[in-house]
């Protein structure tokens, strides 16, 4: 298949729950990480788009699945943030079954894209999907977003560490930085995203 355009992305839908979710075929990549990481805003930097996902200063904004077609095949979701503390518990609990229904029971999942924020990496959810999508097998991608905020040397650094940390998983774990700030990192994914959509 060829690569996709992501410039054609288009939002399909949001879904709170999975029964919601369009036919369980094609190819799908899903994009996690903490509240405020910066997931929308790494959505809206690989489509040049800026209006596609919403990128809220308010974090906890996106709280559904949000869903774009790159083709009839392919798709991203946007999966709820996680772990910010002014939200309600019931609330929370909430997302956070969505969350493990959808990746526990979504075929077309091919990969996960982690979104970190670079000065606080693996955080105990973080390193908690980890652990899940080791045992599921399923491939991750890691992107320490916001690289723009630490010195190259920190970055480097941080990089190094995360890169030992994430050494011991059997399954296909792998991690660069990024900024959609500064624009840094986009190629690494591209190539990352076409094998799994290829
Ligand atoms: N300095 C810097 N700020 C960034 C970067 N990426 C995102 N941000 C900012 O971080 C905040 C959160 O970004 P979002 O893209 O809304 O984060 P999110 O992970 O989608 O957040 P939720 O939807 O609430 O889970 C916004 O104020 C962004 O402008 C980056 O590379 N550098
Ligand atoms: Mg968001």
């Amino acid at each position: 298949m060829t690569k996709p355009n992501y410039q054609n992305a288009q939002f399909m839908l949001s879904v709170a729950g999975l029964e919601q979710l369009p036919p369980d075929e094609g190819v799908e990549v899903a994009i996690v990480g903490r509240s405020n990481a910066g997931k929308s805003s790494v959505l809206n930097m690989l489509t040049q788009n800026k209006g596609l996902a919403r990128v809220s200063k308010t974090p906890g904004r996106t709280q559904l699945i949000n869903l774009f077609s790159l083709d009839d095949q392919r798709r991203l979701a946007d999966l709820p943030g996680y772990g910010y503390a002014k939200v309600p518990e019931e609330v929370k609990r909430k997302w956070q079954r969505l969350l493990d229904a959808y990746l526990r029971s979504r075929e077309c999942l091919r990969g996960l894209v982690l979104v970190m924020d670079i000065r606080h990496p693996l955080k105990e959810f973080d390193v908690n999907m980890l652990h899940w999508c080791s045992e599921s097998a399923l491939p991750v991608h890691i992107l320490l977003n916001k690289a723009d905020k630490l010195s190259h040397s920190a970055v480097t650094k941080t990089l190094q560490e995360v890169t030992k940390k994430i050494a011991s998983y059997p399954n296909e774990t792998t991690v660069q930085s990024f900024s959609t700030l500064k624009k840094i990192g986009l190629d690494a994914l591209q190539t990352k995203l076409g094998e799994w959509y290829s």
